[in-house]
């Protein structure tokens, strides 16, 4: 599966640590759209869906949530606990974010605005397309 972990360069002193993220540098694609989520806790299943064309990267700014990331063949799970850690997430691969702890805020980069076109919400409709 080709989904990437991304690890961003810190600037630290002793003043706190800088993350800078950039278009096509250290991020893989045009960023058109950041949004982010907060106030979650564990109890919720997020996502729960795939994008036929929207690439994002994923970094848990703050806390920790479970990524479970599944193309059709395989499926795997990633922590997200760092700051300076993204997970890019291609199109085509069905996303579940899960295990939040309170206060964790999950910041998303988008290759693309907000277009419900671009999602499927069935999991079955996602197998049989990614199988044509
Ligand atoms: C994804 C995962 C990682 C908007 O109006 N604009 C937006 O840009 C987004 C992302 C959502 N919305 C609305 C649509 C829904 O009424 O916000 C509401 C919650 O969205 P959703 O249930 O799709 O949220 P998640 O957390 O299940 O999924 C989100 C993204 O939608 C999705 O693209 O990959 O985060």
């Amino acid at each position: 599966m080709n989904y990437k972990l991304l690890n961003f360069q810190t600037h630290g002193d002793e003043r706190g640590t800088l993350v800078s993220l950039e278009s096509n540098k250290n991020i893989p694609f045009d960023i058109k759209r950041i949004y982010y989520m907060y106030d979650t806790s564990p109890e919720w299943v997020r996502g729960k869906h795939v994008h036929r064309k929207l690439q994002q990267v994923l970094i848990a700014i703050d806390g920790a949530c479970t990524i479970v990331l599944d193309d059709g063949k395989a499926r795997h799970e990633i922590l997200l606990n760092r700051p300076d850690v993204g997970l890019y997430v291609p199109a085509y691969v069905w996303r579940e974010m899960r295990d939040f702890s309170y206060g964790c805020k999950l910041m998303v980069l988008a290759s693309d605005v907000y277009d419900e076109k671009d999602y499927i919400r069935d999991y079955d409709k996602f197998l049989e397309e990614v199988g044509k």
